[in-house]
């Protein structure tokens, strides 16, 4: 296996999260949530304006608090095999730890969930094997609340009907194998 020298190839996608409060008339919380649940929210990647990168990301775990079940969730195969768009849980050792959207290609690699605070989140993203290229980690702030640098910016976010916190992010594949170098750029 063979590096091609000296050229570097940059892949976009975009991460982050979108969470909304329940609201009977807007959000209302789904039957068995927990008392003290105040928001519903979604941890993504994806590719840009929604276009498919599972050609060079293989699959994506998230790591999520310790105060949620089953905190490592973990999507191992392209959601577009699936066969219809739904959610789907992948049974494990009998604990289900993968939930995710299956639809058309470019649809994002996500955890929806509810709960009550904001944290940290780690996201791994895997390559495809013919890559070679060790999975990278991530990690994104959950946001639930308005944030901003000024008092401007948190009252437009209270205005709006869900809190986005979204990242773009340039994948640097470094002199990619060949193999991978022809995966990358075939059209
Ligand atoms: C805080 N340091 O105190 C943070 C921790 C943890 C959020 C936030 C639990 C949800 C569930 C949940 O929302 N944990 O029970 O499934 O703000």
């Amino acid at each position: 296996q063979k590096r091609v020298k000296g050229v570097q190839i940059f892949r976009p996608f975009v991460y982050g999260s979108t969470a909304k409060l329940f609201d009977p008339a807007t959000n209302p919380k789904p039957p068995g949530t927990p008392e003290d649940h105040t928001h519903s929210w979604t941890v993504f990647v994806k590719g840009v304006d929604d276009t498919d990168i599972t050609y060079w990301c293989k699959k994506v775990q998230f790591k999520l608090h310790d105060s949620i079940p089953n905190p490592l969730r973990c999507t191992d195969f392209p959601s577009y095999l699936l066969p219809a768009k739904g959610i789907y849980w992948k049974k494990q050792a009998n604990i289900p730890i993968l939930a995710i959207e299956a639809g058309a290609p470019g649809t994002p690699f996500q955890v929806h969930e509810t709960g009550w605070g904001e944290f940290e989140i780690a996201i791994k993203l895997y390559y495809i094997p013919e890559s070679l290229e060790k999975p990278q980690t991530l990690y994104h702030h959950l946001r639930l609340h308005p944030y901003g640098n000024t008092e401007t910016e948190k009252e437009t976010m209270r205005q709006a009907p869900q809190i986005i916190s979204w990242a773009y992010e340039e994948q640097l594949f470094n002199e990619p194998y060949e193999q991978f170098y022809d995966l990358l750029t075939s059209p």
